[in-house]
């Protein structure tokens, strides 16, 4: 997620969602005392001037620092010791950030229609912008808001299946995770895959609730609902940013087709026709993710060339004895050696790699900076395999991003866009090549032969091809929650409605409104904005060629690795340390030299696997 909105909890983070900053309404000659208190500034006597927004500003920063410091701590002590004091002590901390960033939003209004600088103009704005979660202005209500949120996650987090009479052994998201990568008895994997949507059953009320506050919230500080408020965070009008993700979707969709083609001819050789029709959706039990996000875990069944040299890096990882220390030191030797500085001492003491045995923790993966001040930290439930230190990069990504941005107001310490934020370690795993994990240990050698290339290829696309549906398709859904377009009673129809046009996935058993599938999927509960996931897969891939640009490399994308590259390094840098404080076009055209998101890069990564999916589709019937 990130912080606060954005960072930490804006940035990587999503966890924080709740993260609603916000605000009484100092003046710029307020002191900021701990906890700056929620209370409306007297309408100045004088017309506001432009020194006067700037000191606004100052003092907003240093306010949001402490606040959001308290709030990061909260979040973090609750994160990993759920318990319902710890909920109830993170809500309270919310609670007083929500009731900030209201009242400042609203005073900040007196410097509409001013000449401002630039810096401060843009700090406005994104304070305007920068909760997920805006509470209404009532005390009431906005404590009810608060508690609801951290309900909602703390049931995520808790969450157990144990067997369909309740009687069986307990089993949590991880192990359950492990039955949907592993197990190839549709059986098993129809009892995990309906064991966790259970869990989400009893979030319903509390999702609605959520909904309608946050909504009175978003309207309270002048957007018409939370989705504009989040879609208004890209440096373009909220409805151009709707056209926009519609546009890049456009791009990518035929490649998505093809490859689910091919998949689901493979899964119906696995599974059975009757299971797996041709021309139908896929049953989302059956692609080896909760979610069927990404597909990487059933590469096995679908892999184009058995036989040839082996992909297995989770083999290796456990042959070789890696715990989650040896792998978190293994993706910062990827930083450094491009010339990043090393994560700070305090990383390795605070970070939370373990799951810990004797509690409720969310395991879900976050990256953080607890104080804004370069405390960096992970938390995650590692285990050994590739998934995982793939997962490690993403967060580090995060963390670089803090490290290199924390000494800006904290207004600016967050990405270019949310996008930007998730796309850092993504963009550098592309570099993590068969070559790459030879030299690491974590590959015997593979041989360039095509054959090699479209397995290679296939693998990455299960992980990065489709999960963009997916990716697209979660805020589509939430957005239309918060409009009222969709109402509480057509919750889950509308889900699986999105779920099949755009992932072409169907849901495995008969739903009914008694479900809230979405609250399956931890960013509903928490209240992650998704979208910026959808973005990360295509940025990623932009930035992978400017940084292979950088160092020099010649011949095909899918074949560059940045590891070692200085140049790369510095280019990364450069847009790291810029924040969030010019318009992410700027921060994109410093690193890439254009001004547009555009899948095309993607689209050329991946161009010796789409000419195979194409031969080996012709004569199927795909779509569904
Ligand atoms: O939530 C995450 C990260 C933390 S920001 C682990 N991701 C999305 C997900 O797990 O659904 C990364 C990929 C998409
Ligand atoms: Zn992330």
């Amino acid at each position: 997620m990130t912080r606060t909105p954005h960072s930490l909890i804006r940035a990587a983070l999503a966890a924080l969602s709740l993260a609603a900053p916000a605000a009484s309404a100092q003046t710029p000659a307020a002191k900021a005392t701990p906890a700056p208190a929620a209370k409306t500034a007297p309408a100045p006597a004088t017309k506001a001037t432009p020194a006067e927004a700037k000191q606004f500003a100052e003092k907003l920063n240093a306010d949001l620092k402490q606040l959001w410091t308290r709030q990061a701590t909260a979040e973090w002590i609750k994160s990993t010791y759920i318990t319902d004091d710890t909920e109830r002590n993170a809500a309270s901390v919310n609670e007083e950030v929500m009731a900030y960033v209201n009242n400042a939003i609203k005073d900040s209004r007196r410097f509409d229609g001013l000449k401002l600088d630039a810096d401060t103009a843009r700090m406005l704005h994104l304070l305007r912008v920068s909760q997920t979660l805006p509470a209404p202005a009532n005390p009431k209500q906005r404590s009810e808001l608060a508690s609801t949120a951290a309900k909602l996650e703390g049931l995520y987090g808790k969450g157990k299946y144990c067997g369909k009479d309740g009687k069986g052994k307990c089993r949590d998201l991880e192990e359950l995770s492990d039955v949907m990568a592993e197990s190839r008895n549709a059986d098993e994997l129809l009892d995990a895959w309906t064991g966790w949507h259970a869990i989400s059953r009893p979030m319903r009320p509390l999702y609605t609730q959520l909904v309608d506050l946050s909504n009175a919230g978003a309207k309270d500080i002048g957007f018409n609902d939370l989705g504009t408020l989040w879609r208004s965070s890209y440096d373009m009008p909220p409805a151009e940013f709707e056209t926009e993700a519609q546009r890049l979707w456009g791009q990518v969709k035929p490649m998505y087709d093809e490859l689910h083609c091919y998949v689901r001819g493979r899964l119906a050789k696995q599974y059975g026709e009757a299971k797996v029709p041709a021309g139908k959706p896929i049953p989302a039990h059956l692609l080896g993710n909760m979610w069927a996000q990404e597909w990487n875990n059933i590469y096995p069944l679908v892999e184009p060339f058995p036989g040839q040299a082996s992909l297995d890096v989770s083999s290796a990882l456990v042959k070789q004895g890696y715990d989650s220390q040896k792998m978190v030191k293994l993706g910062e030797k990827f930083f450094t050696s491009l010339g990043l500085k090393p994560l700070p001492q305090t990383f390795w003491e605070r970070s939370q790699f373990n799951k810990p045995k004797d509690r409720d923790v969310v395991c879900h993966a976050s990256a953080w900076d607890v104080t804004y001040d370069n405390d960096l930290r992970i938390k995650m439930c590692i285990k050994p395999t590739e998934e995982d230190l793939v997962t490690i990069h993403h967060e580090l990504g995060h963390n670089y991003y803090y490290t290199y941005y924390y000494k800006l107001p904290v207004l600016f310490q967050a990405g270019a866009n949310d996008g930007f934020h998730e796309a850092i370690g993504d963009a550098l795993t592309l570099s993590i090549t068969p070559a790459y994990l030879q030299q690491a240990g974590l590959l015997s050698a593979v041989e360039k032969n095509d054959k090699n290339v479209i397995n290679l290829q296939l693998k990455d696309a299960l992980e990065k091809v489709a999960f963009l549906p997916f990716g697209l398709l979660v805020d589509q859904w939430r957005w239309d929650v918060f409009s009222g377009k969709v109402k509480p009673a057509d919750y889950n129809k509308s889900w699986w409605a999105l779920r099949t046009k755009y992932q072409g996935v169907g849901a495995p058993v008969a739903r009914t409104e008694q479900d809230f599938d979405a609250g399956a999927k931890y960013h509903v509960p928490a209240n992650v904005p998704y979208t910026r996931y959808f973005l990360a897969r295509i940025l990623q891939f932009q930035f992978h060629k400017a940084l292979c640009e950088a160092a020099g490399h010649k011949g095909a994308l899918n074949e560059c690795s940045i590891y070692g590259n200085k140049a790369a390094g510095q280019r990364l840098q450069a847009m790291l340390e810029l924040g969030a404080s010019k318009p992410w076009p700027d921060a994109l055209a410093a690193m890439t030299g254009t001004r547009q998101m555009d899948a095309t890069p993607m689209l050329e990564y991946f161009a010796p696997l789409r000419r195979w999916l194409q031969e080996q589709n012709k004569g199927q019937k795909c779509g569904w």
